[in-house]
This record gives C-alpha cells, structure tokens and sequence, in this order.
C-alpha cells in the first residue's frame, strides 16, 4: 500500500530530500508509526500527523535545519519525549520533529579530568550504566531515568532528585556541540574548566527548551561515586513540623543527597493505584524522604538526625541500606507521576517557592476550589513542588471543563506569584507554560528572551511557541 505524505503542508519534494540527507529508513511519514512522537508523557499535547526524522550525525542535522531555514518550515527537536510541557510536540503543521535517537555515542569517560562527551539521544539510565564501576558517577538523577536523553534534560535544565547535593543539568553541562536556528554549528567540547573567552553560550543553550539550537553532543562533568548510600522515610503529623524540620537535616547532615516531600493523598494514592502496602507509620503522614551518601558511614549522619527529630516525627523512621530495600522506599515517591496518570490527564504544575513560604502555599492550594483534591509532592530540598489536579482533562475536553481548568491553573499561579515563586521549576515552560511567563519574569526580560532568540533563530524555524508565544499566535 502507498501511503499519501503525512503532511499536506511538506511538499513531498522536500520528504525526498529529507530522505537523501538521513536515508529514506530515517523520515518516517506513516501516522501510526509516528504516532508516539505525536503525543507527550502526559496525553494532554497532541500533533496531528507530520514527518518525524533521525539524523544520525551533527552534519545531518545541520542540513536538516539549513532545509528548514531555505524551504521554510519548522523543526521541533525531540529527545525522549518525556518532558511534561508540550514542548517536545509541534504546535504548527508544518512542522518537521527531529528526533535524536540516533545520536547515540558515549566516549570513553576522561577519569583525569573527570569528564565525559556523550550525545544527545543517549539515555541517562544508559549513561549512568555505563559509569559503573569508573569510580564516577553523574549528577542529576530523575524517574524518568529510562527514556530522558541527556540532550532533552539539557534542554530543560533538568532537576530531579539530588539538586540539594549536586545542582541542576546547568552544573554539569562543561560544552555543547549543537546547530544553531540559521544552521550554523557551533562546537565547545575543549574540557577546559575555566575559559573565560565571550559569552556563556552552554549556559545559554542549557534550559532553552529546543527554541535556539538541536544540541547533538555534550561535555559533562562527573561526581565521585558514593561508597554508602542510607535512606529514610521520615513521617510527621504536619507539614509545617515536615518543612521545619528539613532546617535541622541540612544542618546537621553534610551527606545529603536528596530530601524530598510526600503528603497523606499522595502516599494513598500510590498505594492504592499499585497495590502496594504503606511502610509501616507512614500512612496518613506527612514523609520526608532523605537520603545520604558518601564515602564514610553516612548511616551514623541519618541515625542522629532522626533522634533528633524522635519527639517531632509521629513513627519510628523507616531506614533502607541496601539497594533493593533502598528502592522500595523510592518507589513511593517515584510513582507519584504514574499514579496520578492512572485517573486521566492532570493539570500539573511545577512551581518552585522560597522555603519559608512553602506551608502557606501549600495550605491556600488545600483550600482553593477545585474539581479534584490536589496531588502535592516534590523536592522540599529545593523549595520545588509539583502540584497535580487529576483528570482535569478528560478525552472529550468542552469548553466549559477547559475554561475551570484554565482558572485553577490561573489561581494556583497567582498564589505562586503571591509567595514570591517561580511558575516553572524544572520541567520547564514548553507551550504550557508560555501564557504566565510575564508573572515571574519581567516585559524588559522576556524582550531580551525575544532579541536572543532573533539572533540565533532569524526566521524562527525552530520550536515556535515554546518558551515565548511566536509572532502570529
Ligand atoms: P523531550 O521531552 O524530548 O524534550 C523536552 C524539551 O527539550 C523540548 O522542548 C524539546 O524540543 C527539547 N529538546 C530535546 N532534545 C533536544 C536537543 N537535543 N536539542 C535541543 N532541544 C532538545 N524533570 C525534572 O526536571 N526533574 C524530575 O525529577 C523529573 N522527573 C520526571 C519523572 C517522570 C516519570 C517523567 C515522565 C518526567 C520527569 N521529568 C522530570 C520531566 C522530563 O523527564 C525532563 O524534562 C527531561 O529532561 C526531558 O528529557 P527528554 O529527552 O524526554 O526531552
Ligand atoms: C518528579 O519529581 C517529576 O517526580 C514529575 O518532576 C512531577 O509529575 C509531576 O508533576
Ligand atoms: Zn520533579
């Protein structure tokens, strides 16, 4: 059977010379096939069917987007697809998705300098593997561990799990190599530590979302692997004894790598949705998840800290060595996002707080007016929580549903503003994100958001709507 082009809008004269530049194998056009491509993590951003392609080097990508910029139409860079903001998936139908599956390589890690290259389509489960046993480790660490590339969490200046030890993607990204909106390439893998020769351009390209450059490759700095690791659930009778008591743990404990937050709903929710049985204390508590580790008996570090904490927390803490009984703490706070995903298409929000701030935001969320109780949870140790509504939009979406929807998000973000938050932590602005930029970033800032993005992307070929809403939207 011939299948009819996918896009109306893409000539097939331009398919064919998609095919000659990444080999006909490479640009997928039939719906079904890409229809993961199509759709996020989440089921709520949506394409209808258009070309996914797979170059398989910098120079095939440079001449993607060099097509792009001569023919005129749009390139969405894709890594795994799992980002939580729409912006892996194009908003226009003339629009081509890059994805970097192919962009597979991981040199051998510099152990002298304590570095490794690897490309953007590379896994961080699939790095992390492939560390084992070097004595280094790498930094940031997420649940969706199995799918993110590392260009992908580049691209979002990815947080995860052990912020409070190791920093952001922004602390461990040393160079990139990436082709740029015109389709020029640059290229600053030297390994240099310092070099203070003109503009920051990594840092630039780090956390701009696909809208300036498709990064083919990335210089990483590594982390001392951790002989020990301890962790702790952590159960109180509220969250203002929770919050309170993360002042006393960063003191006290020099090892720690992650602290992070679950309340009652959440830990119910998972149970429920996996069948899983509650650690014995923890259900109906507010939990802190902690966890240390470090060359030494990082255990002695947690074991103090909780009899300190013994007259604050309402059970004995549960405490994990081994790996396995380690994971079975995780898999609670893990499952979060799969759980909630179990009632339909949330509306989640990802918000960063300062600390003090964090109880009364939690507590105006509980009394907002809403369709569904929320789902809060996320990591304390960075002032970041992740506030879910479940199901908040059904497959058959009415307008009715989409305009309360619309004003919960509304609400919750002028609370975040109110608090002095950020409507963006980690995952990110993508499109979702995009109509409440102004309410934490100022005109004159998102103005130069705008000339930056003129600069480097002069016909805005690459991901229109992200971050900024394109001109015409
Ligand atoms: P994609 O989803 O494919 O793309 C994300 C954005 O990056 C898009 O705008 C895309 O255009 C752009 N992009 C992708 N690759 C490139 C490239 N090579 N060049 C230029 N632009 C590119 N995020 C956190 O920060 N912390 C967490 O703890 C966390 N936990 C998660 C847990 C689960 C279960 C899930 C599903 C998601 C989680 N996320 C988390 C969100 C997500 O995993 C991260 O945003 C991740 O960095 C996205 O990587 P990706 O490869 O899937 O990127
Ligand atoms: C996490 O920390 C992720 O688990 C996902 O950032 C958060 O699902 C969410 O809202
Ligand atoms: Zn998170």
């Amino acid at each position: 059977v011939v299948r009819i082009p996918t896009s109306p809008v893409l000539a097939s004269s331009v398919i064919s010379e998609l095919r000659q530049i990444v080999g006909a194998a490479h640009v997928l056009i039939d719906p079904d096939v890409t229809a993961t491509y199509r759709t996020d993590w989440t089921g709520r951003f949506h394409s209808e069917p258009l070309p996914v392609v797979r170059p398989g080097s910098t120079v095939e990508v440079q001449e993607v987007v060099a097509l792009a910029n001569r023919i005129g139409f749009h390139v969405v860079p894709q890594g795994g697809n799992t980002g939580l903001v729409g912006g892996s998936i194009p908003t226009k139908r003339d629009s081509v998705i890059v994805s970097t599956s192919r962009l597979q390589w991981i040199d051998e890690p510099d152990l002298l300098s304590a570095q490794i290259v690897v490309g953007a389509g590379v896994r961080l489960a699939t790095l992390q593997h492939a560390l084992l046993g070097t004595g280094w480790m790498f930094g940031v660490d997420l649940g969706a561990r199995d799918s993110c590339t590392i260009g992908g969490m580049v691209a979002t200046n990815a947080g995860g799990i052990t912020v409070v030890r190791h920093g952001m993607m922004r602390h461990q990204v040393l160079g990139i190599e990436a082709v740029l909106g015109d389709g020029s390439v640059i290229s600053h893998l030297n390994g240099l530590e310092k070099d203070n020769t003109g503009y920051d351009l990594d840092g630039l390209l780090t956390g701009s979302e696909g809208t300036l450059a498709v990064m083919t490759r990335v210089l990483l700095k590594l982390r001392p692997s951790q002989l020990r690791t301890a962790t702790a659930m952590l159960g109180f009778p509220t969250v203002d004894a929770a919050v309170s008591a993360t002042a006393l743990i960063r003191r006290s404990v020099p090892s720690l790598e992650s602290l992070e937050l679950m309340l009652p709903s959440g830990i119910e929710l998972v149970g429920s949705a996996f069948g899983w049985e509650v650690p014995e204390g923890m259900a109906g508590q507010t939990v802190l998840l902690v966890e240390v580790a470090g060359a030494e008996k990082v255990e002695d570090e947690l074991a103090n800290v909780c009899d300190a904490l013994g007259t604050v927390m309402t059970a004995d803490p549960a405490v994990a060595l081994s790996s396995s009984a380690r994971a079975s703490l995780w898999r609670w706070r893990e499952a979060h996002t799969a759980a909630i995903a179990t009632l339909g298409v949330p509306l989640k929000l990802d918000v960063s707080l300062p600390q003090k701030e964090i109880r009364h935001f939690i507590d105006a969320v509980f009394r907002l007016p809403a369709p569904a109780r929320p789902i809060v949870f996320g990591h304390l140790g960075d002032g970041n929580l992740h506030v879910n509504f479940p199901a908040c939009f059904p497959k058959s979406t009415s307008e009715a549903i989409a305009a309360e929807t619309h004003d919960l998000e509304v609400r919750v973000l002028a609370l975040v503003s109110l608090h002095g938050g950020s409507v963006s932590a980690e995952h990110g602005v993508g499109v979702a994100k995009t109509p409440y930029l102004s309410m934490t970033r100022s005109a004159s800032e998102i103005d130069a958001f705008r000339r930056v993005k003129r600069a480097l992307d002069p016909l805005g070929i690459l991901n229109p709507g992200v971050i900024v809403a394109s001109s015409g939207d």
